[in-house]
Formats: structure tokens, sequence, C-alpha cells
């Protein structure tokens, strides 16, 4: 090969990396936005009090974790590169074991990793868990495959929905989000939601809130948040609960304090607690017959 043919097709090469390079840079700047909320399905980070908390650790974890990918990818090609197999090489290459000091060091390393990932993850989640004295109380009671949501608000005041079971899309045409049951929460005050199920483990889950959490029979779990922006968000069941899982679907809209008082004037007094649960024995004779009924 000439050394005319050599620059010839280094400056090829050259010309690829740079235009890799302009192509990456490109498709980081198109989407800043979601490259900075780490591709979460948050509309705005400030969607409750602990939205931007829980997004910051999210994407600082990424930054940490492709750092040591990109050192681990580092070393692994420099071994393979290094140290591969030459052209006059004969039999085996020298075989070594023990290295004492390397050990210890790929030991350590992950060690302190995972410490430092726990802590930081241990520190976010007793900050966000930390029980707060909540101007609305909402004692959510997931049954299959319907919600019911129980207010306390005002001091004491009770009112209470009870929801219906959509059956979204048994005709298979798409369902109808209106009729889903609806929550309200009142925009900038702080909410206790009290999760509780009425027979098999459920869980609450508003994808936009970056919160989740089961909901045990005969055990109530507790989540404490401030909504902070308006708008209409989804929310879900996020366990596995029968055969309409997928349809346990509501809705959760935040709004002004005098729509909130709007909509629980239209709501029934009274609380619906566990009266109405489902004892074990009424769920297994439940869904037995529904077995029996499919076959
Ligand atoms: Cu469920």
């Amino acid at each position: 090969m000439s050394s005319q043919d050599r620059t010839g097709s280094r400056g090829k090469a050259k010309a690829k990396v740079l235009a890799l390079v302009g192509t990456s840079a490109l498709l980081l700047t198109g989407c800043s936005a979601e490259v900075q909320r780490g591709w979460l399905p948050n509309v705005d980070r400030d969607t409750t009090n602990h939205t931007a908390a829980i997004q910051d650790f999210w994407v600082n974890s990424w930054i940490a974790v492709v750092v040591i990918g990109v050192l681990t990818w580092g070393l692994m090609l420099w071994c393979i590169i290094a140290y591969r197999r030459r052209k006059n090489d004969t039999g085996y290459p020298r075989q070594l074991s023990y290295n004492l000091p390397l050990e210890i060091f790929y030991t350590a390393i992950p060690l302190v990793l995972v410490l430092v990932f726990f802590s930081f993850n241990n520190n976010l989640v007793n900050s966000i868990n930390k029980p707060v004295d909540s101007e609305i109380v909402v004692d959510v009671r997931a049954k299959q495959w319907a919600w019911d949501f129980n207010y306390t608000f005002d001091g004491g005041q009770e009112k209470h929905y009870a929801g219906i079971q959509a059956h979204l899309n048994e005709d298979g045409s798409e369902g109808i989000q209106e009729t889903l049951p609806t929550l309200y929460l009142p925009v900038g005050k702080s909410v206790e939601f009290q999760l509780n199920s009425r027979d098999v483990i459920h869980s609450f889950w508003v994808p936009a809130f970056l919160q989740k959490l089961d909901m045990i029979p005969g055990k109530t779990n507790h989540i404490y948040l401030t909504p902070q922006v308006e708008g209409t968000f989804d929310g879900k069941c996020a366990e596995l609960c029968g055969e309409y899982h997928s349809e346990m679907l509501f809705n959760l809209k935040v709004v002004s304090e005098a729509e909130f008082k709007a909509q629980m004037a239209k709501l029934e007094d009274g609380h619906i607690g566990e009266e109405y649960d489902r004892s074990p024995d009424t769920v297994n004779s439940v869904i037995v017959k529904h077995e029996g009924e499919g076959e």
C-alpha cells in the first residue's frame, strides 16, 4: 500500500468519526428534555412534591452506571486487543491464577458501589415515606376490578365514591376514559392515601407520580404526597389480580380547590370501609366458580 493510499483511508475514517459524533450530538440536543428526565413518563418535573427528587435519583443513577459501564467495556476492549493472539504465537499463553490485590480490588469496588447506591436510595425512600399530617385523606379500596375512594377533608367531613367495574373492551372496541372511576384531588394540598384491598393483592399506581405501592388484604399501606400541577393522569392496578386486571383503571384529576369541593358535593356522605371487604373464603369461592364457568 502506498503512503498516499494510507492517508486517503485515514481521511475517510476521520470523516466517519466526525459524522458519528455530529449525529449523536444532534440526537442528544434534539431530545435533551427527554434525556434530562431520563425518559420517564412524567409530564412535569413538579407533578408532585416528590417527582423532582425521584427523577434526579433516576437520572444520576444512569449517569453513574454508564460511567462504570464505559470503564468496564474499555478495560475489556483493551485486554482483547492488547493481549490478542499474534501471528507467531504457539501453544497456550502463560496461565495465571490468584492475584490477591486484583481480587480484593474487584470485590471491594462493586461492594462500595452497591452501598453508595443503597444509601442514596434509602435516604430518598425514607424522605418520601415520612408520614405527614395531611389535609386530605383518601382511603382507597381496591377490588376485583374497580376502585372505591373514601375522602376525609375539611377536618372530618367524609364522602365516598363506589366504583363499578368498567369492562372496557368486552366487545373489542376502544374503552371510554370518562366512564372510569375518577379520583379527585385539590392542587397544592397534602394528601395521605390509605391503600387497602377488599379481596386479593392489587397495586396503586399513577405513572406520572412515579410512585407505586401494593395493596394487601388486611394491611394498610400509605403514600403521602402533594400534587402540584392540575391535570388528568392515568391510574392503574399494577399487580396481576385476576381476569380483568388490565381493565382495572382509574382517572386521577388534580383540580382547583373550588372544583374539588364541587365534585365532593356530588358524592354521598360517609365512608365505605372494611365492612364491604370480602373474606378469604368468599374470594376463593368466587375464583373457583369463575374457573368452572370458563370450562
Ligand atoms: Cu388489581
